[in-house]
């Protein structure tokens, strides 16, 4: 890689095993648009997947891969989601002609002889074909064949595209077994909140991307002084069984963190810093005069000499160096908050699941759902607002249920009764949050300060869990009551606190005309349950019952 430039060697002092990978400029980001779900029948791909009839997508994208790979390296790569011994794991076969995806595939999954030991003579293995194609966006495609458990895709060598462990494999493909055989893939990261007693308490969460995902499973807490630390368990999946005692258990099917640059630094994130200080991949990042990687938002001042992400000479008023998706692919193993128990092979037991978006106006900071069927709700009626850096348009909310729109490999509406027929299954379910970092006041700055605080938010759940707090009911949900969150060592006024956590009935009833026409998509699938609890909703807002839980 490194003689015929798919690797740029940077400074091996300062990032020993370190190298940068440019992509094509045309091939930045995985593209929903040209993801398809092949089903035979459309209405189980749903509303919101592209679908295609599998016939149909296997003769469109056959003459793409046609001697595709003629004059190239094919490597076969034989890899396990999940940890080597977990009864949970997966085990997938991607064939790919992009050196730089199999080197990738190394630290994002347990590749090579410990997945071909686990396989023996099995067939039971996903396979994945991927070609770089000729890398023209008319003929990319990212086809999924879940009745076969296949993947196909053609034309990127980037990210989700192209790794086919982790949204392909792990997310679309793994859902629709996950229907199938009673246990849940989800984008969710998973995280455990260690209190002063020592004693850990797992969480899982889901956001839509561009939410601080990585962020938050990595933080650095702001109550470390108090006992309170933040284990990291994994970053962007989890899949989740529930075992012999009705506990649900979830495991990280990845091994390395694929995350986002831009932003990142030593505030937002010092473990990943850390990190990424060897053995690291860099995707579109800039490289400095030093050789050492740059991006927007890391620690230090863009410098005369750096070279763009499309390796050209950066100047002042030259535009980003970094490309806004540009990406860090690193060794889950290499942060210092990794949980001792991040590879246990029965997965950890789940007391919260956390659901959240990016709402400028709408959401309190936190608050908690009634029982596991309004927590299904809640995660079915999530939206984020968009950063410029996703779409290039701002603020415009998308609902994303449960933070998979873009990687549910089935019938959305089908998946909602999915969540709500595990619920039942599990003997003392987690208590189901919402939370939201990103809310404004009227002078358009955020109101919570973010990363490390939110600690205190996991601290709340944490004492809601061990029943240690009240609550104050809305029509949403249960909020925190004015003491019940830690704040010491905290600026915040009892007004910005107030501000907060305040659910405006009118602003909640406009929110239910929105979720009421998204839910129209899905005709005769929707769950009853679902439209239950929307009425309830809407019969809460109309009565504003408010009182302390
Ligand atoms: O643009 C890409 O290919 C990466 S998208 C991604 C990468 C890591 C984790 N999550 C995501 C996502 O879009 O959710
Ligand atoms: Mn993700």
């Amino acid at each position: 890689m490194l003689r015929d430039g798919t690797f740029i060697e940077l400074n091996q002092k300062t990032f020993p095993n370190c190298h940068l990978h440019r992509s094509n400029s045309n091939d930045v980001a995985r593209t929903e648009q040209l993801t398809f779900i092949c089903t035979r029948k459309k209405e189980d791909a749903g509303p919101t997947n592209n679908w295609m009839a599998p016939a149909d997508a296997k003769d469109k994208v056959r003459p793409i891969f046609d001697g595709s790979m003629k004059g190239r390296t094919m490597y076969v790569v034989p890899y396990i989601m999940g940890p080597e011994k977990s009864p949970y794991s997966k085990i997938g076969v991607e064939i790919t002609d992009s050196a730089y995806v199999a080197a990738s595939m190394r630290i994002m999954s347990r590749m090579g002889k410990a997945a071909l030991d686990r396989l023996g003579s099995s067939d039971d293995f996903v396979p994945g074909l991927h070609s770089l194609g000729d890398l023209d966006p008319n003929r990319r495609f990212i086809m999924h064949f879940p009745e076969e458990k296949l993947i196909w895709s053609v034309g990127s060598g980037y990210g989700g595209n192209a790794l086919l462990g982790k949204k392909c494999f792990a997310l679309r493909i793994a859902s629709w077994m996950a229907r199938d055989q009673g246990w849940m893939a989800e984008h969710m990261l998973i995280l455990g909140l260690e209190d002063p007693s020592g004693k850990v308490t797992y969480m899982a969460a889901a956001f839509p991307s561009a939410c601080g995902k990585t962020n938050l499973a990595m933080m650095v807490s702001a109550l470390e002084s108090q006992g309170y630390r933040v284990w990291t368990v994994g970053d962007d999946i989890a899949w989740m069984h529930v075992d012999s005692t009705g506990t649900l258990r979830a495991i990280n099917p990845e091994a390395g963190f694929f995350g986002v640059a831009p932003g990142t630094n030593a505030k937002t994130n010092p473990n990943v810093m850390d990190a990424t200080r060897h053995n690291t991949i860099y995707t579109n990042v800039a490289m400095t005069a030093q050789r050492e990687p740059w991006w927007e938002g890391i620690d230090t001042a863009p410098a005369d000499g750096m070279i763009n992400w499309k390796g050209e000479t950066w100047t002042k008023g030259s535009g980003p160096a970094a490309h806004p998706n540009a990406r860090y692919t690193v060794p889950a193993s290499q942060s210092s908050s990794i949980s001792k128990h991040w590879e246990d092979p029965e997965g950890l037991p789940i007391s919260a699941l956390i659901f959240g978006g990016r709402r400028a106006r709408l959401a309190p900071l936190v608050y908690e759902s009634h029982n596991w069927q309004h927590g299904v709700f809640v995660g079915a009626t999530m939206a984020s607002e968009t950063t410029a850096a996703a779409t290039g348009a701002v603020g415009v909310s998308r609902r994303d249920p449960m933070a998979m729109l873009p990687f549910c490999g089935y019938n959305m509406a089908d998946y909602f009764g999915h969540w709500l027929a595990m619920g039942p299954k599990m003997k003392n379910p987690p208590k189901i949050f919402h939370v939201n970092w990103f809310r404004k006041g009227a002078d358009g700055k955020f109101l919570w300060p973010g990363y490390g605080e939110n600690v205190r938010v996991l601290k709340w759940m944490l004492d809601r869990i061990e029943g240690r707090v009240t609550a104050a009911e809305t029509p949403i949900g249960c909020v925190p009551t004015a003491s019940s969150l830690t704040l010491d060592g905290l600026s915040i006024s009892r007004e910005t606190m107030n501000e907060l956590l305040s659910v405006n009935p009118a602003d909640w009833t406009a929110e239910e005309d929105a979720v009421g026409a998204f839910f129209k998509k899905f005709d005769g699938h929707l769950p009853e349950a679902i439209g239950r609890e929307k009425k309830a909703l809407a019969d809460r807002l109309n009565g504003s019952t408010v009182g302390v839980k």
